[in-house]
């Protein structure tokens, strides 16, 4: 039997943690669901549009980056070591970084197997000779590695600025698994978005297009497909609003009109006006993300960022 996932009546699989997280969040004060959920099949695809808008920068300008300093990082990490991706997902950036520093071995981590067996077998043809040992895990805990890169140096790779999606505390925390996962004297090429002017940072997350207002509100959707749900869509609008005091990009879905609407049997109601907080993206100066990853037990061996100050990458030593 599936302990992670409960069959209901029309075969469909409820995944117990994403039903807990949504009745939770709904009747919270603020009501907040974690962005976590965003990512079912549609949630990825849109992701992955959203790196393409001319509006969000940090992809594009995280990989002209990576191009820029392999050559530094494989100088500074050394040779014949083994690349450990935490979240692989689809592996993007990864070939960029595999081409400059030719590592021995290369480690996807993902909690996603489909995605992570075919990116990973993607990247097995594309580098041959390379050690490819995807393992299927949720990075937020400690991860033991494959037996065959035991005695291999490590490199931690933790681009696109994923880190900001949590609190900082939850960060630290994250950072100081990672260290544990990698061992002692691992290197760790970590990606983070930095703080800028908000309209630059509100269109970023609010693009003209309207794909990341689709991202958002598909959450809604799939709420409803998979929790039974009766939530009017069309009644809801995106809003990405840039928090000053907390340095933070937050997404939320507002309510047009007043509604009631049930989830899983439960009823809820909202005002017009009200929202579901859905996601926080944490921005660092570059002074903050070296505090963050200090206190996550990483020092800082090297930095780089774009002519526009928009995204850092870090080389950090345990
Ligand atoms: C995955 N994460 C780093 C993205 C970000 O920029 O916070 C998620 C995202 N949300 C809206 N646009 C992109």
């Amino acid at each position: 039997m599936a302990t992670t996932a409960e069959k209901t009546g029309e075969g469909a699989l409820v995944d117990p943690d994403f039903r807990a997280d949504v009745l939770r969040g709904l009747a919270a004060t603020p009501r907040a669901i974690p962005a976590r959920w965003f990512y079912d099949r549609r949630g990825s695809e849109l992701f992955e549009e959203i790196t393409d808008v001319p509006e969000y920068y940090p992809t594009r300008t995280e990989a002209a980056l990576l191009d820029a300093i392999g050559p530094a990082v494989a100088r500074a990490t050394g040779k014949g070591r083994a690349v450990v991706e935490f979240g692989s997902g689809s592996s993007a950036k990864t070939p960029r970084l595999l081409s400059a520093i030719a590592p021995a071995a290369y480690v996807p981590i993902d909690i996603s197997g489909d995605f992570l067996r075919d990116s990973a077998a993607e990247l097995a043809q594309a580098f041959p000779g390379l050690a490819v040992h995807p393992v299927e895990a949720n990075f937020m805990a400690p991860v033991p590695l494959p037996d065959a890169v035991a005695d291999l140096p490590k490199l931690g790779f933790f681009p696109g600025s994923t880190i900001g999606n949590m609190t900082a505390r939850a960060a630290v925390d994250l950072l100081r698994t990672m260290r544990d996962s990698l061992g002692e004297g691992a290197h760790l090429l970590i990606g983070i978005d930095r703080v800028k002017e908000p309209a630059v940072l509100e269109a970023a997350y609010d693009d003209a297009q309207g794909v990341t207002a689709a991202f958002n509100l598909n959450l809604l959707t799939r709420i409803n497909r998979e929790l039974n749900g009766d939530i009017p869509v069309d009644a809801f609008r995106h809003r990405a609003i840039w928090n000053a005091d907390i340095e933070r990009i937050e997404m939320h879905l507002e309510a047009t009109r007043d509604m009631r609407f049930t989830v899983e049997g439960e009823r809820f109601s909202m005002q017009a006006g009200e929202t579901i907080h859905t996601e926080n993206s944490h921005k660092y100066t570059l002074s903050g993300a070296r505090v963050l990853l200090r206190a996550g037990g990483w020092t800082v061996l090297d930095t780089w960022s774009d002519a526009d100050d928009r995204f850092a990458l870090f080389l950090a030593e345990a």
